[in-house]
Formats: structure tokens, sequence, C-alpha cells
């Protein structure tokens, strides 16, 4: 199975979006194995975000994801990381796909009311970013045979 770090951004939080967003993950099947409220701290997002340091819009960026808490979380699930990305659709909300969470609830490149992990790595680094080992729970869910087949529970990741 795959973890992946899941942000619900101030602009989601703010707008009351929480349990719209989470109820999209669990609809689909992924498993909420860690969740918390926190205010993202300028060191953690400055990290977070060095890949955009040079650009323009970083320091706003900083401030945007400071300005109120978000919501955090691991999901779980099969090819997880890639299944999230698919969910939240590309970055800029206005070109988001519809049916994508962007899509439906963003107009705006910065406003864009989720974060994913990219690829393997990244959720390797940011899931230790934000979460402690004890914060992130192993436990069966009920319905897990009824989401996916028998062959597909010995697939690795
Ligand atoms: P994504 O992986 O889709 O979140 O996109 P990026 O890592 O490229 O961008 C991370 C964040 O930078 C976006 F979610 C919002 C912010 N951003 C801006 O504020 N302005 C831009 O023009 C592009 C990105």
């Amino acid at each position: 199975m795959e973890q992946t770090l899941v942000i619900v951004k101030p602009d989601a939080v703010n707008r009351g979006l929480v349990g719209e967003i989470v109820k999209r993950f669990e609809n689909k099947g992924l498993q909420i194995v860690a969740m918390k409220m926190l205010e993202l701290q300028s060191y953690t997002l400055k990290e977070h975000y060095a890949h955009h340091q040079d650009k323009e819009f970083f320091a706003e960026l900083i401030g945007f994801m400071s300005s109120i808490p978000s919501i955090a979380m691991i999901l779980q699930g099969k090819e997880a990381i890639t299944v999230v990305r698919k969910m939240v659709g590309s970055t800029q909300g206005r070109e988001a796909a519809p049916g994508t969470l962007r899509g439906d609830y963003s107009v705006s490149n910065q406003s864009n009311i989720v974060h994913a992990s990219e690829d393997k790595k990244a959720a390797e680094v940011e899931i230790k970013r934000f979460f402690k080992k004890e914060e992130i729970y192993n436990y069966q869910k009920m319905n897990f045979d009824w989401i996916y087949s028998k062959d597909e529970k010995y697939l690795k990741k």
C-alpha cells in the first residue's frame, strides 16, 4: 500500500470545504491513516516549497499558507499517490478538469484548496515533514474487502 500526504489549504478551511474534501477521498476508497489541524510555520513552508523559492509568488505563497490553520492528512491505498494527484487536478484551478477537486472548487493558481504529494520520493519526505511516527495509524478498514479485488490485495504498492 502506498501513502501520500494531503494538505487541505487555508482557503479551503476558510470556505468550509474540509468535510467535502475529506468525503471525496473517503468515497473514493482511500483510507485516512493520519489527520490533524496545524498552523503551518514559515520555516516548514519554505522547505516544503523550496522548488519555488526563486519565483515572484514565493513570499505571497508562504504568507497565504501560514495565514490560518490547515488540515494535514495521510491517505493510504493502492497507488494512492497517483490516485490522489488525479483527484486533485492541475495546479491552476481555472484550467483543472471538472470533476477534480481544483476543477470543481478553485479558480486560482494559489488558492487551489489542496496540496498532494507529487511522487513517491516527495510523499516519503512530506509525510516525515508533517507527521511523527506515532501519529500514523495502522488499522484494518471494515470495507477493505469491498474496495480491492483479491488479486490487488497482494500488490506491493
Ligand atoms: P502542485 O503540485 O499542483 O501543488 O503545484 P506546484 O508544486 O507547482 O505549486 C505549489 C503551489 O505553488 C501551488 F499549489 C500554489 C503555488 N503557486 C502560486 O502561488 N502561483 C503560481 O503561479 C504557481 C503556483
